[in-house]
């Protein structure tokens, strides 16, 4: 059985909206954020950085979000949401996962945490409005490569595309929400719409709007 370590709405529902979409069957693992679970003797021994998430099947250990939606998408091909080897979408879709993960995700971490980032406490405001530029900027890029999709890779959709709206709602709390870019917005309302996206979010208690 594959468990899914995660607290709600953090980077594991990227990872959990996709065990949902592909079907499989699963055990989510809260890890309790408030009593610092992730900093745990036993959490630190599945992921060293204490970072959620991590799933776990048998023997594999695996943590960093896009290694698990990589993983995942491949594991279960019968779902189509990785372009095999050899399609030409491939490597289209591992410059989506690249991106998301570089030019989003990362940087959503100083938008989130800016006191990471600054030794001066003074400074901590203006990081994070140095950050918030940067992804708005790169939404703003974002959707203009989107377009009008409607996925990412045109009519594929694939596993980065989850990706993208779990961005899309981080990207809620920006002073321009990435939901109000024309085709980033829709993109996630397309996906809002799908039984499984909407039951993740559920499980996991996360209030509307989701984005
Ligand atoms: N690069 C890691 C980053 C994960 C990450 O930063 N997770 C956050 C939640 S969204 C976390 O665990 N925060 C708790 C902490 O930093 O103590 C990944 O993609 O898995």
């Amino acid at each position: 059985m594959i468990t899914l370590h995660y607290n709600p709405g953090n980077a594991s529902l990227f990872p959990h909206i996709l065990l949902r979409e592909l079907g499989v069957p699963f055990e989510l693992a809260f890890v309790d954020r408030d009593k610092d679970a992730q900093s745990s003797a036993a959490y630190l021994a599945l992921n060293p950085h204490g970072k959620i998430p991590v799933l776990v099947d048998g023997d594999l250990v695996l943590f960093e979000t896009m290694a698990i939606g990589l993983h995942l998408a491949d594991a279960y091909p019968a779902a189509g949401l990785a372009p095999p080897p050899g399609d030409p979408l491939r490597p289209l879709y591992y410059r989506w996962m690249a991106q998301i993960t570089n030019t989003l995700q990362s940087e959503f971490r100083a938008w989130f945490y800016p006191h990471e980032f600054t030794t001066d406490p003074a400074g901590v405001d203006a990081v994070q409005a140095a950050v918030g530029d940067r992804v708005m900027g790169a939404f703003e890029r974002l959707d203009a490569q989107l377009g009008d999709g409607p996925w990412l890779l045109g009519e594929t959709l694939s596993a980065a595309d989850f990706y993208l709206l779990m961005m899309t709602r981080w990207g809620r709390t920006l002073p321009r929400p990435a939901r109000d870019l024309p085709h980033v917005g829709a993109h996630a309302r397309r996906l809002l719409a799908r039984p499984a996206v909407a039951e993740a979010l559920r499980v996991e208690g996360l209030p509307e709007p989701w984005i």
